[in-house]
């Protein structure tokens, strides 16, 4: 990666993305687009005001800007998509479309990340295998199912370098997730620090696997470095570094503030979502064919959490 456009990048993983990507590949060879502008990003390095469904604008910054990489993160997420899947089915599959013949035009490598919603019910619940039954009951699953297709026929076909990963729920400190099923396990160390109390919207005893978002970026990070003739598994791969349920979420936060209390108000749509996803998955095609290494668990992500969090909070 020399130059790389981010899309969506300010959302939640772009948020922290573009930070990892400028110190580390130079300020002036992250080139941000979002369609909404958020102040800190743009201020930062370059920013492009983009809707991916837009091919022409999309194509022009892309060859402007002489980018040999995109990573294409705008997407609407699993929850927001059941309210609205037409939105969904623009962004989600028309922009990665116009992701993919761009990347074709221009010789780029392209990200793309998948999701554990690719998954459905009758998918293997525990350490769910890299390779299985993908029938998902969500509009945001089968776009998510669609897009790692696509991505593998750009590949299959015409030779595109197309690489991904199927990310489970991701808990960060500096961007807020937008509309997700796995969003409680964020909402949850915000409502603890500021009010020492939280109702979770997901039922007790349901486990979904989760990641933190310094493991996430270093994700994208060595699959985009990889060799490319160790991935036989391209689009996608299963990656996660902790598997909860909300009562385990809490015990982790209550060894740092000890008079923390939770009770539940169960939304039955996230809650159906929630139950329709894998409880954890098998990373070993990760871990084999690119070094996958998460470093975070439960325990060391909450003291993180926790330390940033209340700085930030303060600081408001
Ligand atoms: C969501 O909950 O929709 C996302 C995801 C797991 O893809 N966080």
């Amino acid at each position: 990666m020399k130059k790389i456009l981010v899309t969506g990048a300010t959302g939640q993983i772009g948020t922290d993305l573009l930070d990892e990507l400028r110190s580390k590949y130079g300020i002036e060879n992250v080139i941000a687009s979002a369609r909404n502008k958020k102040t800190h990003i743009v201020e930062k390095g370059p920013f492009y005001s983009l809707d991916c469904t837009d091919s022409k604008s999309f194509f022009e910054i892309a060859k402007k800007e002489n980018v040999d990489t995109i990573i294409h993160l705008a997407a609407i997420l699993s929850a927001v998509g059941e309210q609205n899947p037409s939105l969904l089915w623009d962004i989600n599959v028309n922009g990665l479309y116009n992701a993919l013949e761009i990347s074709k035009e221009l010789n780029c490598s392209l990200f793309v990340p998948s999701s554990i919603g690719a998954f459905g019910p009758g998918t293997p619940k525990d350490n769910t295998p890299q390779l299985t039954i993908q029938r998902p009951t969500t509009a945001y699953g089968i776009s998510k199912v669609t897009g790692e297709l696509l991505c593998d026929y750009y590949h299959l076909k015409y030779g595109l370098d197309t690489r991904g990963v199927r990310f489970p729920g991701l808990i960060s400190y500096k961007a807020l997730p937008g509309g997700g099923t796995t969003d409680y396990a964020v909402h949850i160390y915000y409502d603890a620090l500021k009010k020492g109390h939280y109702t979770s919207f997901i039922d007790k005893g349901t486990y979904m696997d989760m990641m933190y978002m310094p493991d996430a970026i270093n994700c994208i990070i060595d699959i985009m470095e990889a060799n490319p003739d160790k991935l036989i598994d391209r689009n996608a791969f299963n990656v996660s570094s902790m598997s909860f349920e909300p009562e385990d979420i809490k015990n982790s936060i209550i060894k740092h503030i000890p008079n923390f209390t939770m009770d539940y108000d169960v939304d039955p749509v996230r809650q159906s979502i929630a139950e329709s996803w894998p409880n954890s998955l098998d990373v070993s095609a990760a871990k084999e064919q690119w070094g996958f290494n998460p470093k975070y668990d439960l325990d060391k992500m909450t003291e993180d959490m926790i330390f940033h969090l209340s700085r930030k909070i303060m600081s408001k």
